[in-house]
């Protein structure tokens, strides 16, 4: 497969590539942005004290809460009539951020999209079912204009209805489909209520992501739908989705799309650099944005980065999985755990389906955490009457003790029927937290 000649430049090349990218932005972001200009001559840093790339640990981070306080167009580094596209992201609380692309932004993020989706396993001239949410949301649009960008028919289908989806999937026989693993569980959930079976469309790749998930999802669905299922990351303050990607050859790591984006894995607490390979917020920085270039931006998200050597010949760095965000890791008795590690163990627990949900409460000064898991069919199916009640109490020791014994956390767990646990069209809601109030765009 022809690759794009930035995924496969040398070490040397991607140093060069970067630097000249940096140097640029920096400069803009001092010229155009004054929170930048302020916050750089706070750090007694100018544009011109940045002669590698090695000199970014100068600058300072940027967090949500500036871009917050910079509601709705403080941080934009172009002018309003250059600018053609607003997104938002997803916000728990108050006023979401909001980003701002220029035609030239919307261009070289419908080419990395392009590049994420033929990673994924993606051809000019097939189809592709488009099931992310168009809107604020960059899921929808993102891959919409990267589809089209690559060749692709692109099926702008969004979130919901899904016996509309199914209809569309039978009739239009997409090779790609592109969604949030837990709607993916959605959309196989129904088909089968629809006596159909999602092993015989013809779905061959998944650009999935928006939402952490776990290696044994991963393999739930792609037996689901008899299927490869690649990983997408991105996010909306960085650009959106395609800010790296996993290709379909070896599924081991995200190829982060490095010639437009810097990154960094940091300790969350002490902001030194982790080795490679281990845990550390992800903090990226823009190379060649317009509207809305950002610098070390503190991404919440945990993740590792590897150079090591890809089978698909890619030689650029790959991130792992996102395990979650930094706000939604659990800790409970002083254990950390992320709910995808969770997900990992609770996937190989035969009676119970892909769906579950931790609701966060307090009693008194204690908090306390209870997972809902739902059962299959199979169980009621097999379980009647009398021995029901003992079944359900039977699985729940058994679900607890295997959270206690894999990720040493000590959970109430909640057995639920058939379709007890609600279901998402974008991302899945998996924590309930009682103590805070949740808010999306
Ligand atoms: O979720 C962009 C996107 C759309 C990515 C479609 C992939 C596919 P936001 O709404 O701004 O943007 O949310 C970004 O979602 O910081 C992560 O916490 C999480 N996230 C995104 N992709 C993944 C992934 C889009 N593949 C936030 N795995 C990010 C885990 C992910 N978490």
């Amino acid at each position: 497969m022809l690759l794009h000649k930035n995924e496969s430049a040398s070490k040397e090349e991607m140093r060069t590539i970067q630097l000249e990218g940096l140097q640029k932005t920096v400069a803009k972001v001092y010229e155009k942005v004054p929170y930048y200009r302020e916050a750089f001559d706070e750090a007694r840093v100018q544009p011109g004290d940045i002669q590698s790339l090695e000199d970014i640990t100068k600058l300072p981070f940027t967090h949500k809460k500036e871009l917050r306080e910079h509601y709705p167009f403080g941080m934009f580094a172009a002018d309003q009539k250059d600018v053609v596209r607003l997104h938002a992201s997803s916000g728990t609380s108050g006023k979401p951020t909001v980003v701002g692309y220029t035609k030239n932004d919307i261009k070289m993020w419908s080419e990395l999209v392009a590049r994420a989706i033929k990673i994924a396993g993606g051809n000019p001239g097939e189809v592709l079912h488009n099931a992310y949410g168009y809107g604020l949301f960059t899921g929808g649009l993102g891959l919409h204009y990267g589809g089209e960008e690559l060749g692709m028919v692109t099926v702008p289908v969004s979130g919901g209805n899904t016996d509309r989806q199914i209809m569309l999937i039978e009739d239009f026989k997409p090779s790609v489909i592109c969604g949030t693993p837990s709607y993916l569980l959605n959309i196989a959930e129904r088909m089968r209520e629809l006596g159909k079976n999602p092993r015989e469309t013809s779905i061959q790749y998944g650009v999935l992501g928006a939402e952490p998930w776990s290696e044994e999802m991963r393999r739930t669905i792609e037996e689901i739908f008899d299927m490869k299922a690649c990983d997408i990351y991105g996010l909306s303050e960085v650009m959106g989705p395609g800010v790296s990607m996993e290709c379909h050859e070896a599924q081991d790591g995200l190829h982060i799309a490095e010639d437009h984006f810097f990154v960094e894995v940091l300790d969350p607490e002490t902001q030194q650099p982790v080795p490679e390979g281990e845990d550390g917020e992800l903090v990226f920085t823009s190379l060649t944005k317009e509207a809305f270039p950002i610098i070390r931006y503190r991404s919440g998200d945990i993740a590792s980065v590897t150079t090591e050597p890809c089978l698909c010949g890619r030689t650029t760095k790959r991130m792992s999985r996102v395990k979650g965000r930094i706000d939604d890791m659990l800790i409970i008795r002083g254990v950390n755990v992320f709910p995808s590690e969770m997900e990992h163990y609770l996937l190989t627990v035969e009676e119970i389906v892909p769906h579950y949900q931790l609701h966060i409460d307090r009693k008194g000064s204690m908090q306390t955490v209870e997972l809902q898991v739902e059962v299959g069919d199979a169980f009621y199916e097999h379980v009647h009457g009398d021995m029901k009640a003992p079944a359900v109490a039977e699985l729940s020791r058994k679900i607890r003790q295997l959270m206690k014994s894999r990720c040493l956390i000590s959970v109430d767990v909640t057995v639920k029927e058939p379709k007890g646990v609600p279901r998402s069209q974008g991302k899945a809601v998996r924590i309930v937290d009682k103590t805070k109030t949740v808010m999306n765009v």
